[in-house]
C-alpha cells in the first residue's frame, strides 16, 4: 500500500496526461493544438491538474461534511499564495509525469510554470504565514478552512524609476482567468451597512435600513502533500445586491443608480498596501465587516446543518483571528446569536469567548488598529451598541477585581476616551477570545509584559501563550530548491516524503557535516543556485552578477524598524574602506554582492527614500573600477513569492537586523536557514530560537538587546549625543552621502536626519557592532570548509520551524480538532 491509494489523478500515465492537456486546449481554450504559446500551454496544463484537484477536493469536502467533526477556520485578510501549478504537481506527486508529457507536446515545464502570475493577496509576513498554514493544515489532514477576500488587485507591482523612485502599478492578477478557483455563484450572502439599530428588551435589537451588498464565494483548492485531503480557502467577492438602485433609476438619475452598484463592487477591489502601519480608511473597515459577516454567516449555516444545539457551537467551531483585522467577528457573532438566534446575552457571550482565538503579529504602536467611534457608529450601528455593552460588563468585572483603579480601567477599556473616541481592536479581540498568542517566544513575552500587561493581571497568564511561526518545507525547500532536496534525500537514505513531513529528520545530515565529499556536493548545489539567480537577474534586468562573490541578501518590506538603512550604511562604509586600501590590500578582501528587494507602502516617505538611496549608491559603486570586483549591490524590483523562491536558495548570508524587540518573528529568516544560508541578525523575533536550534556559533548576532532599547531611546530623546561623538565611522558615512558622493545629497537629508536626530530605531547604537559582525562573516567565509559545515548544520537543525509543527500546536492546544483520513 502506498500513499497514492485512493488519490484521484496520481496514477495517471503520461499518455493520459498529454491527452487531457490537448483536450483542454481544444475545448476549454477553443484553440488549435498547433497554435499554442507558453501561456496557452500553461492554461491547458493548469486545467488538467485542476481536474484532479477538483476530484480530491470534492471527496474531501463530502466526507468531512458527513462526518461533522469540529472544524477550525482561519480568518485572514491576507493570503500571499504565490504560484500554484508547481506546488500542486509536487503535492500530487505528478511533477515527473507532467514533465514528460509536456515535453512530448514540445514544451518545457519550467517555462510553462513561469507563465503563472502570483496570487499576491497579501503584504508580507502575515499573509505568507497564512498561506503556509493552509499548506500544513491540508498536509496534516486537518479540517481547516481559510476565509479571506478575493481582491481584484493584489499587492501593487513595484517599478523603480531611473532616479530610484518607487512607482506603483496595479496588479490585475485575474486578467488571464484563474484556473485555481471555483466560483460558487450559488453561495451568496447578504451583508448590511449603515442603517439604524433599534434596541428591544433583553439586550436584543433590530438592525435595518442602510445598504445591502452581496458576498459571492470563490473556493480555492488547497491540496495537502501526498494525501487526498484537499482543503478549502473561501474568498469573498462583493457584488451589488441589485444591479442598480431602482429608486434613483425611476427618478431618471441613471448615473447615481450605476454609482451605487460601483460602490458595492469597490469593497473587494484592492488590497490595502500598508504593512505594520494602521490607516483609518472607511473602505478598509467596510472590507473587514463584509468579510467577517459573510464568513460567520457561512460558518453558522454549516453548523446549523449539522442539527446540533447552538450551545454546542464551540464544540464544533474554532475561529482563529489573524491579527485584529477580523475582530468585528466578535460583535458579529454576538449579533447573530442574540438578535437572530434568540440566545440570551450571557449564554451568547460564553459561546463567543469559547470560539475565538487571537494571534497578535506586532507590538509596534503605529500598527495597532483603532477605529473612530463616529465612523463605526455610522457604518455599523448595531455593532457599536454591542461593543459598548461588552465593554460595560467587562469594565464592571475589572472594577470588582481592582476596585478604584481608574487608570487601569481607562487602559483596559475597549473605548479610548477623547474627541473622538476610538475602538481599540486589540482589546476587543483579547476580551472576546479564549486564548491570545504571539508568534515567537520573545514576542509572546513582550505581548504579556507590554501591550497586554493589564489583561495578564486580570485573566491570569495562562490565557497568553506562544506559538512560534513556521514555514512549509514543501514550497520553501522541495519546490524552490530541488537540487538541495534531492541531495538531502540521497544522503539521508529515506524517502523524500518522510523527511518533508517530519522535518526533524534533517538532523540526520549532521553526521555528514565534516564529510568532504558531501561538503563538496553541498557547496555545488549552492553554487548552482547562485548561478540560477545570476541568470535570472541578467535576463530580467540586464545586470551581470559575479557568482564567485559571497551572496548577501536582505529581502523584506521596507520599514524603518527592519533597518535596511543599517545595511546600506554598512555597504557605504565598506565601499569607503575599500577605496582607502591599496590595490594589493584589496586583493585580500572577500568579494561580496549585496541584494536588496522589498516594497515600501506607497505613502511611506522615508521607506521610499531608502530605496532611492540604495539604487543611487548601487549606481556609483557598481561602476567604480577600483572596487567593483569586490563589492556590488542590487535592488531587485517587485519582490514577490516567486522572486523569493529564486533568491532564497542562492543566499549565503541573509540579514534580519531589526531593532531588538520590534520584529515579532520573521519567517524569511527560517526560509534562508532551511536552504543553508547563514543568518546575520539581531537578538530579535525568531532569530533567537533559530540560534538556539543551530547553536550560537553558527549565527552572526550583534546589537543591543531588548531590555536596553527603551533606556537608550529615553537617552536619545532627553540627552542626545551627536553622531560625530557617538560613532565617528557612521558620521563619516552620513557626511559622504550628504556631500553628494552618490548624487545630490540634499535629497537624502530627511532620511539621514532620522538617524542624526532622534534615531528611534537605534542605528547609531548598533552600527559599530554591526560592522564587527560583518567582519566576522568575512573571516568565517575565508574558511571554506568551516563555512560549508556551518551551512549544513544550519539546515540540519531547522526541524522546529516547519509550519506542520506550528499548525499541530494550534490544532491540539487551541482548536481541539482531529486529523481526518479521507478513505
Ligand atoms: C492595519 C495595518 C497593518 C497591516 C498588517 C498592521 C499590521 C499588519 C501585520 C500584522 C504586519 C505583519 O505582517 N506582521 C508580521 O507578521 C509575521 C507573521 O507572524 C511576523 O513574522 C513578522 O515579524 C511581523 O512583522
Amino acid at each position: 500500500k502506498t500513499w497514492k491509494e485512493g488519490i484521484r489523478g496520481v496514477d495517471s500515465d503520461v499518455p493520459s496526461i498529454t491527452k487531457s492537456i490537448v483536450n483542454h486546449v481544444q475545448t476549454s481554450l477553443a484553440r488549435q493544438a498547433y497554435n499554442v504559446d507558453n501561456v496557452g500551454a500553461y492554461q491547458a496544463v493548469a486545467l488538467s491538474v485542476r481536474d484532479d484537484l477538483i476530484a480530491n477536493w470534492n471527496e474531501t469536502q463530502l466526507y468531512t461534511t458527513n462526518k461533522t467533526p469540529k472544524r477550525a477556520y482561519y480568518l485572514s485578510l491576507e493570503f500571499l499564495m504565490g504560484r500554484t501549478l508547481d506546488n500542486a504537481l509536487l503535492n500530487l506527486g505528478l511533477k515527473q509525469k507532467y514533465n514528460e508529457g509536456v515535453e512530448k507536446l514540445g514544451f518545457n515545464l519550467e517555462d510553462i510554470v513561469d507563465c503563472e502570475r502570483d496570487a499576491a493577496l497579501g503584504n508580507g509576513g502575515l499573509g505568507r504565514l497564512a498561506a503556509c498554514y493552509l499548506d500544513s493544515s491540508a498536509t496534516q489532514e486537518l479540517p481547516v478552512w481559510g476565509y479571506g477576500l478575493r481582491y481584484k488587485y493584489g499587492i501593487f507591482q513595484q517599478l523603480i524609476a531611473p532616479d530610484g523612485s518607487q512607482l506603483e502599478a496595479p496588479d490585475p492578477w485575474l486578467n488571464n482567468q484563474n484556473p485555481w478557483e471555483l466560483p460558487r455563484l450559488d453561495v451568496t450572502i447578504e451583508v448590511r451597512f449603515y442603517g439604524h439599530a433599534e434596541r428591544l428588551d433583553k439586550g436584543k435589537a433590530i438592525w435595518s435600513g442602510g445598504q445591502e451588498v452581496l458576498a459571492v464565494a470563490y473556493d480555492v483548492m488547497i491540496p495537502g502533500y501526498h494525501t487526498k485531503n484537499t482543503n478549502n480557502l473561501r474568498l469573498w467577492e462583493s457584488k451589488p445586491k441589485r444591479g442598480f438602485d431602482l429608486d434613483s433609476f425611476n427618478a431618471g438619475d441613471y448615473d447615481r443608480a450605476v454609482a451605487s452598484s460601483t460602490s458595492a463592487e469597490n469593497i473587494t477591489s484592492v488590497l490595502y498596501p500598508n504593512d505594520n502601519t494602521y490607516i483609518g480608511k472607511e473602505l478598509r473597515l467596510k472590507q473587514q465587516y463584509f468579510w467577517t459577516a459573510a464568513s460567520l454567516s457561512d460558518i453558522m449555516r454549516r453548523f446549523k446543518n449539522t442539527g446540533k444545539n447552538i450551545s454546542e457551537f464551540p464544540d464544533f467551531v474554532a475561529i482563529q483571528l489573524n491579527d485584529t483585522h477580523p475582530t468585528l467577528a466578535v460583535p458579529e457573532l454576538m449579533r447573530l446569536l442574540v438578535d437572530e438566534e434568540d440566545v440570551p446575552w450571557d449564554k451568547a457571550w460564553k459561546i463567543v469567548t469559547n470560539t475565538f482565538f487571537f494571534t497578535n503579529h506586532t507590538v509596534l504602536p503605529e500598527a495597532l488598529e483603532k477605529w473612530p467611534v463616529p465612523l463605526m457608529q455610522n457604518l455599523l450601528p448595531r455593532h457599536m451598541q454591542i461593543i459598548f455593552d461588552i465593554n460595560l460588563q467587562f469594565l464592571q468585572s475589572v472594577e470588582r477585581k481592582f476596585p478604584g483603579d481608574r487608570d487601569r480601567l481607562a487602559r483596559m477599556s475597549i473605548i479610548q476616551e477623547g474627541t473622538p473616541q476610538y475602538v481599540r481592536m486589540a482589546n476587543l479581540a483579547c476580551i472576546g477570545s479564549r486564548k491570545v498568542n504571539g508568534v515567537a517566544e520573545l514576542h509572546s513575552e513582550l505581548v504579556r509584559t507590554t501591550i497586554m500587561k493589564d489583561f495578564v493581571d486580570y485573566y491570569g497568564v495562562s490565557k497568553f501563550q506562544n506559538v512560534t511561526n513556521g514555514i512549509t518545507p514543501r514550497r520553501w525547500l522541495d519546490q524552490c530548491n530541488p537540487l538541495l532536496s534531492d541531495l538531502i534525500t540521497e544522503t539521508l537514505k529515506i524517502k523524500k516524503e518522510v523527511w518533508l513531513r517530519d522535518l526533524y529528520k534533517l538532523e540526520g545530515l549532521l553526521k555528514f557535516a565534516d564529510d568532504p565529499t558531501f561538503q563538496k556536493k553541498w557547496a555545488a548545489v549552492k553554487q548552482s543556485n547562485k548561478e540560477r539567480l545570476a541568470h535570472h537577474v541578467e535576463t530580467q534586468f540586464g545586470i551581470k552578477v559575479n557568482t564567485s562573490a559571497m551572496f548577501d541578501v536582505q529581502v523584506k518590506r521596507l520599514h524603518e524598524y527592519k533597518r535596511q538603512t543599517l545595511n546600506i550604511l554598512g555597504v557605504v562604509h565598506r565601499y569607503l574602506t575599500l577605496k582607502a586600501m591599496s590595490p594589493a590590500e584589496r586583493k585580500k578582501v572577500n568579494p561580496r554582492v549585496v541584494f536588496f528587494a522589498g516594497k515600501a507602502a506607497p505613502g511611506y516617505y522615508i521607506a521610499k527614500l531608502t530605496i532611492k538611496l540604495i539604487v543611487n549608491v548601487a549606481r556609483v559603486i557598481n561602476e567604480d573600477p577600483d572596487t567593483k570586483e569586490y563589492l556590488s549591490m542590487f535592488f531587485l524590483p517587485d519582490y514577490s513569492v516567486s522572486l523569493a523562491e529564486i533568491l532564497i536558495p542562492a543566499s549565503e548570508v541573509s540579514q534580519h537586523i531589526s531593532t531588538a524587540g520590534t520584529e515579532a518573528s520573521g519567517t524569511s529568516n527560517m526560509k534562508f536557514c532551511l536552504n543553508g544560508g547563514l543568518l546575520l541578525g539581531t537578538v530579535d523575533g525568531a532569530n533567537i530560537e533559530i540560534a538556539e536550534e543551530v547553536g550560537e556559533s553558527n549565527v552572526f548576532f550583534f546589537g543591543h538587546l531588548t531590555p536596553a532599547v527603551e533606556e537608550l531611546r529615553y537617552k536619545h530623546t532627553y540627552h542626545p549625543v551627536p553622531v560625530e561623538e557617538k560613532c565617528p565611522p557612521l558620521a563619516k558615512v552620513l557626511n559622504e552621502i550628504s556631500s553628494g558622493r552618490f548624487g545630490d545629497g540634499s535629497v537624502y537629508e530627511p532620511l539621514l536626519n532620522t538617524i542624526r536626530q532622534v534615531d528611534y530605531y537605534l542605528v547609531t547604537e548598533d552600527f559599530d557592532s554591526y560592522i564587527r559582525a560583518l567582519e566576522m562573516v568575512d573571516t568565517a567565509y575565508q574558511d571554506r570548509n568551516g563555512w560549508i559545515k556551518k551551512s549544513i548544520c544550519t539546515t540540519a537543525k531547522m526541524g522546529k520551524f516547519s509550519s506542520d509543527r506550528a499548525i499541530m500546536n494550534y490544532a491540539e492546544e487551541y482548536w481541539n480538532i482531529e486529523q481526518i483520513k479521507v478513505p
